[in-house]
């Protein structure tokens, strides 16, 4: 499992075809991936399905790590590697139970939900949102790469991901501060010059 460049996204983040931009991204050196689609101008249903299966061939062509966001239903049919959650999903405990061998990610914002999560279960910890992010709506407010730092002193080891409102500006400061890696949505689906972005990042 390499989550040292995580791209996310679903076809609501694209104006270009996202198999496209993922081809495109992965040749560039984005190391795993995550299908969220989800919210406004989401795919439903079928269309969900066929992008995600779409998306997840690519990922094996590469041989690169394929993640699902929340939809547990998506997982098994499209034989993703893993999942990843957060705090108003399905409960690690019962992820754990259903997938014994899946990758699980879990994002945690706050002591709080530390406290309340079972994070030796998990594979990986999603942290953030670091920065001001405007692609996600209901992003809770920005916690700073402070948070990859508290993280990372409380959990020596487990692999820690820094997300939301990271740019090939100030990508270097996530990692500078304890994470393994960084995910990006806007970073590279809305970059001009994907290719540049992800060897920026
Ligand atoms: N979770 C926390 S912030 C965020 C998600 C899915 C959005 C990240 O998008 P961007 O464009 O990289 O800020
Ligand atoms: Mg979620």
């Amino acid at each position: 499992m390499n989550l040292r460049k995580y791209l996310i996204m679903g076809s609501q983040n694209c104006d270009r075809d996202p198999a496209f931009i993922l081809e495109l991204a992965i040749k560039a050196g984005i190391t795993a991936f995550q299908f969220r689609e989800k919210g406004a101008g989401s795919l439903k249903g079928n269309d969900k399905l066929e992008l995600g299966y779409k998306l997840r061939k690519i990922c094996a062509h590469h041989k690169i790590a394929f993640f699902v966001n929340d939809d547990i239903d998506l997982a098994e049919p499209l034989g993703a590697d893993g999942i990843h959650v957060g705090q108003d999903d399905v409960s690690v405990e019962k992820l754990r139970a259903r997938f014994p061998k899946k990758i699980i990610g879990l994002s945690v914002s706050n002591p709080t939900e530390v406290s309340n999560s079972p994070i030796q279960m998990a594979n990986y910890l999603g942290a953030g949102p670091i920065f001001n992010t405007s692609t996600k709506p209901d992003a809770k407010s920005a916690v700073g790469v402070e948070w990859i730092t508290t993280l990372r002193n409380q959990f020596p080891s487990i692999p820690i991901v820094g997300i939301g409102g990271i740019t090939t500006q100030n990508a270097a400061s996530v990692i500078n501060a304890g994470a393994d890696g960084v995910a990006v949505i806007s970073a590279v689906t809305q970059a001009n010059d994907i290719t540049t972005a992800v060897q920026r990042l």
